[in-house]
C-alpha cells in the first residue's frame, strides 16, 4: 500500500498563518547564518528539493500535480496553436525583476529556436522597468499597473491573437495584475496565463493605487473564466525560499522548469507531431530533479567555490563572472539580483557576456557605459585593477568557443589565482581537450558536470538551471558568509517598492517584538535619514517612500537597531560602521 506523503513544517496550516508561501521563512534555513559553505550547500539543496516533493495529504498543489499538469497541457496546446498558426499572433511572457528576466531567458530560447526552423518568431517578453531591469534591480515600475498595460499594448500593437503569460512568483506584482485585468477586458484578442506560486486565496490583496482591483481579485476573475477555458492559473507551491521572500531562487527555477515543459511541449507538438500530453509534461519536468541530483552531487565544489566567493566580498574584493552563451545571460542575472537582495554595491558581484549586446540580444539592445557588459569590458575597467581578492568565475560549456576560454583564463591568472570554472560537457565529447587541460591547471578550481547526451531525451538545457542553481548559490551563500542574512532574513533589503517595503516591515516586527506602527516609523526614518518625521513624509504614499528608499543604503539594517537599543540614528549608524557585518550588529544589540 502506498504511504500517505509526510506533511513538512511549513505546510503546515498553522505554521505562519499570515504568510503566503513565497514570503514564509522555510525552517530548513533557520540556521543558515551560522552556517559553514559546506552546510549551506546542503540547506539550500534540500531547500530545492522541494520544489519536487508531493502535495497529497496537504492543501498545497504541487509541480507534479495531476491539477497543474493537466493545466500545462492546455497551455501548451495554446502554444501549439499559434505555433501553426503565427499570423497577427503572439505569446507574450512579462514578470518583474527575477521573473521578467526569465521571460526574456525564454522567449530568447524559443525564437531562437525557431529560427533554425526558418519559422516566424513569435515569442516576446516584456521585464518592468525595460532592459535595464535586465541587469539592475528596477523596482519602483513594478507597482505600476498602468505601466503595464502600456507596455502590453505596445508589444501587441495591430495582433488579433495573444496568449499572454505573466509571471508573479509571490502573485502579487501590481504590473502584471494590470496586465492581466487589461487582457481580461478584452477576451477577444488576449488569453491570460498567471503564473505564481502560491495558492489563490494567498494572493496579494492591498489595494493598487488608482486601481479598482487587487491582484486577487483579479486571480479570482481568472478562475471564473479558466472554467470556460478562457483563462489559465498556473500555481503550485514549491516551499518557501531559503532566503525568505527570494523568489530570485525557487520561484525563478520552478517558473524555468515549468514553462520550459510547456514551450518544448508545443514546439514537438507542432513542429514533430509529438502529441501534448500531462504524461509528457510530467516527464519533462521531472528529468529536472535529476539535474538537481546532478547538480548537488558537486556539493563540495560548490562549497569550495562560496567559501571562495564569500572570503572574497568579505575581504572588499569583487566576484565576477565570465560567461558564454546563455550562461552568460544567466551570469548577468544573478549579478544584477545581489544589490536589492543582499543591498551589495553594483560592482560586488559583476556579470560578463561573450559578444556583450550582440549575443544578449534584447529588444532595446545597448543600454550605456553604466551597463557594460562584455567580455572586452571586463578586460579594460575589471581587469587593470584585479587581484588575489577578487573571484574570476568562468562560466561555458564544451559547445562555446574554449580557445577564447582559455584566453581569458590567462589574462585573469595573470592578476589573480583565484580564477574558478563551472563547465558543462555532453557525455563522450572529447573535443578541445587540451585547451580543457590548459583551463583547469590555470584555474584553482573546476566544477565539471557531464549531461547525458541529448539522444537520451536529456536537452542540453538541463546546463542551464544547473548553472543558475550554482550561481544562486554562490552569490547567496558569499553574502551569508559576508554577514548579510540574518537567521535566513534579508536583513540588508533594500525597500525599493511596495512589497519589499512590506516585508521590511515585517522583519521589524519580527526580530523587534515592537508594534508595527513603532517598526513602520523606524524604517521611514531610517528610509529618509531623520530623527522626527515631518507632515511631508506621513502623508506621503508607499510609493514615494519607495523611491526615497532608492538612495536609502542600511535602511533596515539602521532602523531594527535603533528599534533594539532605542538610539539615534546617528548612534545606530555608528554602530553599523563600527561592526559591518549586519549579523554581528544585531546580535550585539540583541544581547
Ligand atoms: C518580482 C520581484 C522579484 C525580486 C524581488 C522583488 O517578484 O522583482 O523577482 O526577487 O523579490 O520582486 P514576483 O512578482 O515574481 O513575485
Amino acid at each position: 500500500m502506498e504511504q500517505p506523503a509526510r506533511m513538512h513544517e511549513w505546510e503546515s496550516p498553522d505554521y505562519e498563518p499570515s504568510l503566503p508561501v513565497s514570503e514564509k521563512s522555510n525552517p530548513l534555513t533557520r540556521d543558515m547564518d551560522r552556517a559553514s559553505a559546506k552546510c549551506i550547500v546542503r540547506m539550500l539543496q534540500a531547500c530545492d528539493a522541494q520544489m519536487f516533493q508531493d502535495g497529497t495529504g496537504t492543501t498545497y498543489q504541487r509541480l507534479l500535480s495531476e491539477p497543474v499538469l493537466e493545466t500545462l497541457t492546455e497551455v501548451a496546446k495554446k502554444v501549439e496553436h499559434i505555433l501553426k498558426h503565427p499570423r497577427d499572433s503572439l505569446i507574450v511572457l512579462s514578470g518583474c525583476g527575477t521573473s521578467g528576466r526569465l521571460a526574456f531567458l525564454m522567449a530568447s530560447a524559443f525564437n531562437r529556436a525557431l529560427r533554425e526552423l526558418d519559422h516566424g518568431l513569435v515569442y516576446s517578453y516584456i521585464i518592468a522597468g525595460g532592459d535595464r531591469a535586465l541587469l539592475s534591480s528596477q523596482e519602483a515600475p513594478e507597482d505600476d499597473a498602468e505601466l503595464g498595460v502600456l507596455s502590453l499594448q505596445r508589444a501587441c500593437e495591430g495582433q488579433k491573437s495573444v496568449l499572454f503569460i505573466g509571471i508573479s512568483c509571490g502573485l502579487s506584482a501590481p504590473f502584471v495584475a494590470g496586465q492581466l485585468d487589461f487582457c481580461l477586458q478584452h477576451p477577444e484578442v488576449y488569453t491570460p496565463v498567471l503564473v505564481g506560486f502560491n495558492p489563490t486565496h494567498q494572493a496579494r490583496d492591498e489595494r493598487i493605487p488608482g486601481c479598482s482591483f487587487t491582484f486577487r481579485s483579479v486571480v479570482q476573475r481568472m478562475q471564473e473564466l479558466a472554467k470556460r477555458g478562457g483563462a489559465f492559473v498556473v500555481n503550485p507551491a514549491v516551499g518557501p525560499e531559503a532566503i525568505s521572500g527570494s523568489s530570485r531562487m525557487k520561484g525563478g527555477s520552478a517558473t524555468k522548469i515549468l514553462l520550459e515543459a510547456v514551450l518544448s511541449a508545443a514546439h514537438a507538438a507542432a513542429f514533430a507531431d509529438t502529441p501534448i500530453t500531462p504524461m509528457g509534461i510530467r516527464e519533462d519536468m521531472s528529468v529536472h530533479e535529476k539535474t538537481l541530483e546532478i547538480t548537488y552531487a558537486q556539493a563540495k565544489g560548490i562549497g569550495a567555490l562560496l567559501e571562495a566567493a564569500g572570503q572574497s566580498l568579505r575581504r572588499g574584493g569583487r566576484l565576477c563572472y565570465l560567461g558564454w552563451g546563455s550562461l552568460g545571460t544567466l551570469g548577468l542575472v544573478d549579478a544584477s539580483e545581489c544589490v536589492p537582495t543582499f543591498g551589495a554595491g553594483c560592482e560586488d558581484v559583476r556579470g560578463f557576456i561573450s559578444g556583450g549586446y550582440r549575443a544578449l540580444n534584447n529588444n532595446e539592445g545597448p543600454l550605456g557605459p553604466d551597463f557594460s557588459i562584455a567580455h572586452q569590458d571586463f578586460l579594460h575597467q575589471v581587469l587593470p585593477s584585479l587581484t588575489d581578492r577578487d573571484v574570476v568565475l568562468l562560466l561555458y560549456t564544451h559547445a562555446d568557443r574554449v580557445g577564447e576560454v582559455a584566453e581569458l583564463a590567462r589574462a585573469a591568472r595573470e592578476k589573480t589565482s583565484n580564477v574558478h570554472a563551472v563547465y558543462h560537457r555532453v557525455d563522450g565529447d572529447t573535443a578541445a581537450a587540451v585547451q580543457q587541460d590548459e583551463i583547469n591547471r590555470l584555474c584553482l578550481s573546476s566544477l565539471k558536470f557531464t549531461w547525458p547526451s541529448p539522444a537520451s531525451g536529456i536537452s542540453p538545457h538541463r546546463w542551464e538551471l544547473s548553472t543558475k542553481l550554482v550561481l544562486n548559490a554562490v552569490s547567496t551563500g558569499a553574502h551569508v558568509l559576508k554577514g548579510k542574512i540574518y537567521q535566513n532574513y534579508m536583513v540588508d533589503v533594500q525597500v525599493t517598492n511596495s512589497k519589499l517595503y512590506r516585508r521590511a516591515t515585517r522583519l521589524l516586527q519580527k526580530l523587534s517584538g515592537c508594534p508595527e506602527s513603532r517598526c513602520e516609523e523606524a524604517l521611514l526614518k531610517a528610509v529618509y535619514r531623520v530623527d522626527e518625521l515631518t507632515a511631508d513624509i506621513t502623508s506621503s504614499d508607499i510609493i514615494e517612500h519607495a523611491q526615497a528608499a532608492r538612495s536609502a543604503t542600511k535602511a533596515v539594517p539602521l532602523a531594527l537597531v535603533c528599534l533594539l537599543s532605542d538610539c539615534s540614528l546617528l548612534e545606530a549608524g555608528t554602530r553599523l560602521e563600527r561592526e559591518p557585518i549586519v549579523r554581528e550588529a544585531l546580535e550585539a544589540c540583541l544581547s
